[in-house]
């Protein structure tokens, strides 16, 4: 077993999984990988099983398949209450669908030995997204800088799904009172992280826009984002007191 384990959700990522898998263990960083499968009707567990039992990556490569699709945020959870059932002191947030490159995982690993939680940033100097619509970028920029606001937090890419948790802020959030379950899930974390004290850095990542699949995002996931944020910022008192 390693120090970090990168937990990674996918539903239909099947044209994705293997290549970044293989992105991810030819770089030698010392990763495990968890793969959180909700049950995706393409069959993406199958492939990652299959990898399981080529024997290739040892122990480093791990699934867990669940039986509906609940959203990223309920994948999540799952997959953080197995990393912490283990001696893990690092876990990594990471989509499939090549959106996040590897290549700055190394970059990760650095800056959480000196900090609680490292967040990937489009909106950092040196950070960006690259081949995104304008409007998917005014969505991103503009959800980013609306739950800022209203929750007075100090980072510039609240929205992003590229990080990685010090074991013992995963410990301090109780996951099962998660207000959120979609894509304001990462807001909330953050949000959490960031009131009860825990060091937080963003590093730049520039963001691809993913090529293969499809993107879960929706209307009714936006909607929720938005509302909740402000549930959220109603409910600082009830989370720093635990
Ligand atoms: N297990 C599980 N994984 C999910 C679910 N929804 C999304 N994912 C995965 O979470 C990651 C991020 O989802 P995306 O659809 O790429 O969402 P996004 O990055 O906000 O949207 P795009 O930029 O359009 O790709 C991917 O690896 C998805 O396969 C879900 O309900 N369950
Ligand atoms: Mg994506």
């Amino acid at each position: 077993m390693n120090d970090a384990v990168i937990v990674m959700p996918t539903y239909n990522e099947i044209e994705n999984i293997e290549i970044i898998l293989e992105k991810i263990f030819s770089l030698n960083l010392g990763l495990d990988v968890l793969v959180v499968d909700d049950n995706s009707p393409d069959k993406t567990f199958q492939k990652v099983q299959e990898m399981i039992d080529s024997n290739k990556y040892e122990d480093q490569l791990s699934l867990m398949i669940r039986e509906n699709k609940e959203g990223l945020g309920k994948a999540y959870i799952a997959g953080f209450k197995r990393a912490l059932s283990k001696e893990y002191k690092y876990v990594i947030e990471m989509d499939a669908d090549l959106s996040h490159d590897p290549k700055y995982l190394h970059s990760f690993l650095e800056n959480i030995k000196e900090n609680d939680l490292v967040i990937g940033s489009r909106y950092v100097k040196g950070g960006g997204s690259v081949h995104w619509s304008r409007f998917r970028k005014l969505i991103s920029s503009g959800g980013g800088l609306y739950a800022r606001t209203i929750l007075g937090i100090d980072i510039k890419d609240p929205t992003g799904g590229f990080k990685c948790f010090r074991r013992e802020v995963l410990e301090s959030i109780d996951l099962d009172k998660l207000i959120t379950t979609g894509y304001a899930f990462q807001i909330e974390m953050n949000y959490r992280a960031s009131i009860m004290g825990f060091r937080v850095k963003e590093i730049p990542i520039i963001f691809e826009d993913r090529v293969a699949g499809k993107s879960k995002m929706s209307k009714k996931i936006f909607i929720e984002a938005l509302l909740k944020v402000i549930v959220l910022r109603f409910h600082k008192n009830d989370i720093l007191r635990g």
